[in-house]
């Protein structure tokens, strides 16, 4: 499958789903036959585009539960929009299980989750923090895919959004086994301590979508990355070294894929990287600062939306070409 960001000019039986990066002022897209989600992360109308996944096989789908799905023998895409509520936990909770229900059934194992959370740093109607609302769901749900669910966590990411209650949207694959990796330099995020809120988030920090000969020609779903060393954030004030520690891991985790499957990759192997930026002051710096560090050959977009810790500033996710 392939990411692209041009509207769908592709023939219509190619699309595996589209999820619109929008503002809250724009009205809601248009049903299609495809999954289509509108997340509400665009500060204005030059942020907004479409993330658009495409496969070179025709694909069908239809509703399961609150999914929207579709899938073309090899690759599965599904969208789902949780109604805010003044609590998120059982409607997370019962998306993921539904998640979890349809790859199970087809046949595909999850490769990486997209969550976004309206006013994610809010309390809920109890007092705890909507990411950590949401992050009890979401365990809840993925801590029974199997005895050992950890081994079969897929990449992800949670950020915020201008409005609504909860977004998200993921890839899964049927033929090839997905390799899930951590960063060495950091706490499995599924091993948090407690004081991060009452269950732990659960994602890898990248996926491996091996090629047809190995890792080599695979996909490397690289999830948000921020500035977290252990388990703690660095920095919690500074957005320059925000950006470094970042980068550092996004290099450190990079270099560890290398080491585990025999290759090598870098940054510049990004093919394309969101990076979400809290304040909107610092956007030319944080997208100057990572166009450097991928080169020319990146797609990077840049969105002004909350990240699920109220001190991280910045956090980074994409896909890479395994060479
Ligand atoms: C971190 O390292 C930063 O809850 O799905 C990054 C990627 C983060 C995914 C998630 C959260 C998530 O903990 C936050």
């Amino acid at each position: 499958m392939t990411y692209s960001t041009l509207a769908p000019t592709t023939p219509p039986e190619h699309i595996l789903g589209v999820v619109r990066h929008l503002p809250t002022t724009a009205g809601s897209p248009p049903a299609a036959p495809w999954p289509s989600v509108a997340v509400r992360s665009a500060a204005d109308h030059d942020q907004a585009f479409h993330e658009v996944w495409t496969s070179s096989r025709t694909a069908f789908g239809g509703q399961y539960k609150n999914l929207s799905y579709r899938h073309d023998g090899e690759t599965f895409f599904c969208a789902a929009e949780i109604p805010d509520a003044a609590r998120l936990r059982n409607a997370v909770r019962a998306t993921y299980q539904a998640v979890v229900e349809l790859t199970r059934r087809l046949g595909y194992r999850l490769l990486r989750v997209w969550n976004h959370v309206g006013n994610i740093n809010a309390g809920n109607a109890d007092g705890l923090e909507r990411y950590r609302d949401f992050c009890q769901g979401r365990a809840e749900a993925l801590e029974d895919l199997t005895g050992e669910w950890r081994v079969h966590l897929p990449a992800a990411s949670c950020v915020g959004a201008l409005a609504g209650g909860a977004v998200l949207y993921c890839l899964a694959t049927r033929s090839r086994r997905p390799l899930h990796f951590e960063n060495p330099h950091q706490v499995p995020a599924y091993h948090y301590p407690p004081k991060y809120g009452p269950r732990s988030p659960s994602f890898a920090r990248a996926t491996l979508l091996p090629g047809d000969t190995g890792p080599a020609g695979g996909q490397l779903f690289v999830s948000g990355t921020a500035s977290v060393v252990g388990h703690a954030t660095t920095h919690p004030d500074d957005v320059a070294e925000q950006c470094d520690t970042t980068e550092e891991n996004l290099e450190h985790l990079l270099k560890h894929v290398g080491q585990q499957t025999g290759t090598s990759p870098g940054l510049p192997d990004f093919r394309f990287a969101k990076i979400y930026v809290r304040q909107a002051p610092d956007i030319p710096y944080v997208a100057g600062k990572f166009r450097s560090a991928f080169g020319e050959n990146t797609e990077i977009r840049v969105l002004n939306v909350d990240l699920c810790r109220s001190d991280l500033l910045l956090e980074v996710e994409g896909v890479v070409a395994m060479a």
